[in-house]
């Protein structure tokens, strides 16, 4: 069974120049947040995140500013816990559910400062959202938890980390070159699920069909099929495909950037990521711009932006392909 679900994350390497534009944005298997809740209370950390846990989210774990702001909508007053700490290792702050390193920290003035003894969790403690690391068994905080969306639905979350639902069939653009002289594109084919119902549409994606210059490759589950069409051949190869026992890898690369596509087969998960500037705000398709602001991401090919997921997922349908 393959199904679609779309992860992108964004990781920052800025140059040792200042205003250095983002370089590289990386996908990873992160999970994708449905939306994010309070529990009020008096918690230490541990309870706190038993608290979430017992609802089935678990403790918010921001790894964005973006995701921080959304966070932050629900702040009233006082300390709120997160997932964020550094019990395992000293001064290595990690995101609680997978211990991976943070790759995104709002560090109040003169914070983390590990004072009082042990301070090896994290609150969010003013109305700026600003964090600080306290003794986890302080009990003083409410829970700043998050809802994780269903794993096996194609919940798409576009290259600036605006995650949507979106269950449409057939042929889509899922990311291609909105540039003045436009050289690729990347289109997927939805279909439904088993357990779909026509009240309730679940869409796992089949295939993949990407198309640089004159070359290109169509992923249909495990079958790979790569050649070029007319016109003048070029002798580079642009697409490589890697079929590995897990995963089948492709990437492309045009002007200075390098996209890549990983389609985890087990997971059911596409992960696309890319290194590069060019296309900054150039691309367009089911997973927006890229220009890092996630708020115009609805943009549909005429160029005018939607607040509704379907109408701008529906506006990026293939017609010409069934
Ligand atoms: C101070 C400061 C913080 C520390 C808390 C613990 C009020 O702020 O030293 O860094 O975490 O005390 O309550
Ligand atoms: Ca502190």
């Amino acid at each position: 069974m393959l199904r679609l679900l779309l992860i992108l994350a964004v990781t920052c390497l800025t140059l040792a120049v200042p205003h250095e534009k983002l370089v590289e944005k990386r996908s990873s298997a992160i999970p994708i947040i449905e939306e994010y809740h309070v529990i009020d209370g008096q918690m230490d950390w541990y309870e706190a995140k038993a608290a979430c846990e017992e609802k089935n989210w678990q403790l918010a774990q921001p790894r964005t500013q973006f995701q921080m702001d959304e966070i932050m909508k629900l702040y009233v007053a006082g300390f709120y816990w997160i997932g964020v700490s550094d019990e395992n290792h000293e001064g290595n702050f990690t995101y609680c559910s997978d211990n991976h390193p943070i790759t995104y920290s709002n560090w109040d003035t003169n914070e983390p400062n590990n004072e009082h003894g042990a301070e090896n969790c994290v609150e969010v403690w003013k109305l700026a959202g600003k964090w600080n690391d306290v003794n986890c068994t302080v009990v003083r905080a409410s829970a700043f938890c998050e809802q994780h969306g269903p794993v096996c639905e194609p919940h798409m979350r576009t290259f600036d980390e605006r995650t949507y639902n979106f269950q449409g069939i057939g042929w889509y653009h899922l990311f291609k070159d909105c540039s003045e002289n436009p050289t690729f594109e990347v289109t997927t084919k939805f279909e439904p699920r088993e357990d779909s119902t026509p009240d309730n549409i679940k869409t796992r994606t089949i295939a993949i069909n990407v198309t640089v210059g004159n070359q290109y490759a169509i992923i249909d589950g495990r079958d790979v099929t790569t050649g070029r069409t007319g016109g003048q051949v070029t002798d580079a190869k642009v697409i490589t495909v890697q079929e590995e026992e897990k995963d089948i890898k492709l990437h492309f690369t045009s002007k200075d950037t390098t996209f890549s596509l990983k389609w985890t087969l087990r997971k059911h998960a596409l992960d696309v990521s890319y290194s590069g500037s060019f296309y900054s705000g150039k691309l367009c398709g089911l997973m927006g711009n890229a220009d890092d602001d996630p708020r115009n991401d609805f943009q549909k090919p005429d160029g005018t932006i939607t607040k509704n997921a379907i109408e701008f997922g529906e506006s990026w349908k293939v017609t010409d392909k069934k």
